[in-house]
């Protein structure tokens, strides 16, 4: 219904307003335009959708795979006819199809903070088995201070990549890593600086950045909608609206699958209780001698607290 053996391919890189912008793959597209394009240049369509058209009930997201139709290549406009299976999907920020998540905190400006990272990660963890962290503005801290959180992260369980779009440290690895996966995404607190290491990797964006409040030093919400650029040779990256204090509402016994901690002392052994929160219970094999243990406890005692099954994240 609706459907055309002559629809394109291409995912939703962006909600404006009332339309989508979806993005053809380059070598489809060349087939249709008629006119001399730079072939690292890709083509956005500006679509509507077909009536009604929804993922299972679902609104389409940034991230989605579409195929469109009635293309006027003239206006780069276009018709959404139908979603493509989902692979991952993130409630917020909204976003489909991910394959890596990267959690953005910066060293300085807003100040590093453990316990909003820790939070920041649960989310991650929760949504998609490819969690990493980027420690930003490294500019603003000596080297040592950098190498202590490299160390201190990777205890936890993490890669983590520090960058600074002052000097330029750290991209080369930052852009190896995304090279190697379809779709990452950016997440994290405002002011981190998210939208401006996109602008640094791929200079033919201006993405609009923002100051940080004088009094607070937090960011000051400059983005405000999920959007997904290019790199290059098939590799895409998402930046997100920032926000500070990441809630969420996950069942407290799979909490330590989301502390690679916890994950870690459980590979090969098991509680005696199938039901075991890791914190006092007789028979509980996880040790509680790790740096994050308060947090996880933190975790646990909150969804305790406030963990309401029909909710689930
Ligand atoms: N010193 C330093 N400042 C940086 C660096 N990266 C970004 N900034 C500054 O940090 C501020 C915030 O940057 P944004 O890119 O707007 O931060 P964001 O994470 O996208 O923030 P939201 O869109 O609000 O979520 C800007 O003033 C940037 O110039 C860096 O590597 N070093
Ligand atoms: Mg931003
Ligand atoms: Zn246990």
């Amino acid at each position: 219904m609706g459907i055309n053996k002559k629809d394109l391919k291409g995912t939703v890189v962006a909600l404006k307003a009332n339309f989508l912008i979806v993005e053809i793959e380059f070598s489809q597209a060349l087939l249709k335009i008629n006119k001399e394009t730079n072939p690292s240049e890709t083509v956005r369509l500006i679509c509507t959708k077909r009536n009604k058209l929804s993922y299972n009930g679902y609104s389409i997201l940034v991230g989605d795979i579409v195929l469109v139709g009635e293309i006027d290549w003239v206006n780069y406009r276009g018709v959404i006819n139908s979603v493509k299976p989902r692979i991952s999907i993130l409630k917020r920020p909204s976003i489909a199809n991910f394959t890596d998540l990267f959690v953005v905190i910066s060293l300085n400006d807003p100040l590093i903070n453990l316990n909003q990272l820790s939070r920041f990660l649960v989310k991650a963890e929760y949504s998609s088995n490819n969690v990493n962290i980027i420690l930003t503005k490294s500019d603003l801290g000596t080297e040592v201070i950098v190498e202590e959180y490299i160390e201190r992260f990777q205890s936890w369980g993490y890669n983590i990549f520090p960058v600074s779009i002052i000097n330029g440290h750290g991209f080369n690895q930052l852009l190896d890593k995304f090279r190697l996966v379809k779709l990452s995404v950016l997440c994290g607190p405002s002011g981190v600086g998210k939208s401006s290491l996109i602008n640094y990797l791929v200079p033919a964006t201006s993405i609009p950045v923002g100051d940080l409040s004088r009094k607070s030093r937090r960011g000051k919400h400059t983005t405000r909608h999920v959007e997904i650029f290019s790199l290059g040779e098939g590799s895409f990256i998402a930046d997100t609206p920032g926000f500070n204090h990441p809630g969420f509402n996950i069942n407290p016994y799979s909490l330590g699958k989301l502390f690679p901690e916890v994950r870690s002392q459980l590979q090969n052994k098991n509680c005696k209780f199938r039901n075991c929160l890791h914190l006092e219970e007789p028979g509980c094999i996880v040790s509680r001698n790790w740096e994050r243990y308060d947090q996880y406890r933190n975790c646990v005692k909150e969804m305790i607290n406030s963990y309401h099954p029909s909710q689930e994240d």
